[in-house]
């Protein structure tokens, strides 16, 4: 306990020494062994000495000697091995991607490591770690036969979660990704707590084609669990901040504020970056809603057409371009870096309504009746929504699924005492 207070006393300092911006990023972890290793990470930049804070509540970690936390090369979550290598050469045998390592007696109090930057452990340019993946090992940074026990993807922070002592929440948050886009992300989408009879989950894939002024991105999205009689908004959201397991964390949508943007559904050119209108595809054998739309962006690659480190959220009832009536947010997800994105997201038979506004608020909702194929995989067959009447609407009655195996980050409501707790011993250290 004495070494604990005494770094919480050298952390003080050093933290109260600082005024000018910050950035702030966080990571939410899901485990991926039955160990349930959960909890997270809240990241801030001290520019004045060109530090990092990671602090952290990680919970279950087994009584053994260290477990590392590295930086991966991607913040690609969808199994246990695809958020790639360790970013960094190696020095002295351990890679320059290393965080720090934790331990058991340490690790569920909340703590913190104060990383040194380095030309692998910054938040901007083309090395961020906006959008990459964290990793927790099951032996120290160093070893190299390590397994990874729990990931997650690093998002853009929302002021209002800080917990880091003597976080400027004021200013911007200055975490992006680089100066030029990355053309191809992901977004693992897992269930808030928010109200739904079946958990919400899926994946979101980003396919970006840019010439410099105009970036055309395409989004594919499988998606389970979701109810297939209506339509499901779905947007890009302004912060990839998981740490509220409600879903509020991740704050409204991804606008351009300079801009003066309004809520909108596409095509419709006056509508916020982060509309993506509805989804209303559903396989109804198979229980997986798809979505798949095209849009363009115009302005600088990187400035405010650049996604990656923000989330993607899919909500309970339709989206009718009303801002006022959004409906509850059922699945969230970080949008990470990622490589060839497109052909992992949907069966190649599906088709889609041309714009994805779906069926227009007041009439029939229209599903597509899907079949499996002999292999056994997914085949469907279905045609779309969207401008028929409900006389030519196809409609099966399907039961949807009643249980998922899809595990969400820690509740906030966990990690968020723990990080209290600690901030409450500083606050009387330094008193
Ligand atoms: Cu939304």
């Amino acid at each position: 306990m004495k070494q604990f207070i005494a770094i919480l006393v050298l952390l003080s300092v050093a933290i109260s020494s600082v005024s000018a911006d910050y950035v702030y990023a966080n990571c939410m972890m899901v485990p991926t062994t039955p160990a349930n290793i959960t909890g997270g990470f809240q990241i801030a930049y001290t520019p004045e000495d060109q530090t990092y804070t990671f602090g952290y509540t990680i919970y279950n970690i087994p009584s053994k000697a260290s477990y590392g936390v590295v930086l991966r090369e991607l913040g690609d979550i969808t199994t246990s091995s695809s958020a790639g290598g360790i970013v960094g050469a190696m020095v002295d045998s351990c890679p320059g991607g290393q965080i720090t390592n934790l331990t058991s007696d340490l690790a569920s109090l909340g703590f913190y490591a104060v990383v040194n930057a380095s030309q692998y452990i910054v938040h901007n340019g083309p090395n961020s770690f906006v959008g990459r993946a964290l990793t927790i090992l099951d032996s120290h940074a160093c070893d190299p036969q390590a397994n990874i026990v729990a990931h997650c993807v690093i998002g853009i922070a929302n002021p209002i979660t800080t917990l880091i002592p003597k976080m400027n929440t004021t200013g911007a948050n200055l975490a992006s990704f680089k100066s030029s886009m990355t053309n191809a992300a992901v977004a693992v989408l897992y269930p808030t707590t928010a109200v739904s009879a079946v958990p919400v989950s899926g994946f979101m894939y980003f396919q970006v084609n840019t010439d410099g002024i105009t970036t055309n991105v395409t989004f594919s999205a499988a998606i389970t669990g979701l109810d297939n009689t209506t339509a499901h908004g779905v947007h890009i959201h302004a912060f990839g901040d998981l740490m509220w397991r409600n879903g509020t964390s991740v704050g409204g949508h991804w606008k351009n504020a300079a801009l003066n943007q309004t809520h909108g559904l596409p095509p419709a050119s006056n509508r916020e970056l982060g509309d993506l209108g509805n989804i209303c595809v559903f396989d109804n054998v198979n229980n997986v809603a798809y979505y798949q739309y095209t849009t363009s962006y115009s302005g600088t690659p990187g400035s405010e057409v650049n996604f990656i480190g923000r989330s993607i959220v899919v909500h309970g009832i339709r989206d009718s371009g009303n801002a006022t009536a959004l409906g509850p947010r059922l699945a969230q997800g970080v949008i990470g870096i990622t490589t060839n994105a497109i052909p992992k997201a949907l069966p190649k038979d599906i088709s889609f309504a041309t714009e994805p506004v779906c069926t227009p608020a007041g009439t029939t909702t229209t599903t597509t009746t899907g079949t499996t194929s002999t292999t056994g995989t997914t085949g469907t067959t279905g045609t779309t929504t969207g401008t028929t009447a409900a006389s030519t609407t196809t409609s099966t009655t399907t039961s949807r699924p009643t249980t998922t195996t899809t595990t969400g980050p820690n509740s906030s409501s966990i990690v968020a005492p723990a990080f209290t707790i600690v901030i409450a011993l500083i606050a009387m250290l330094l008193l």
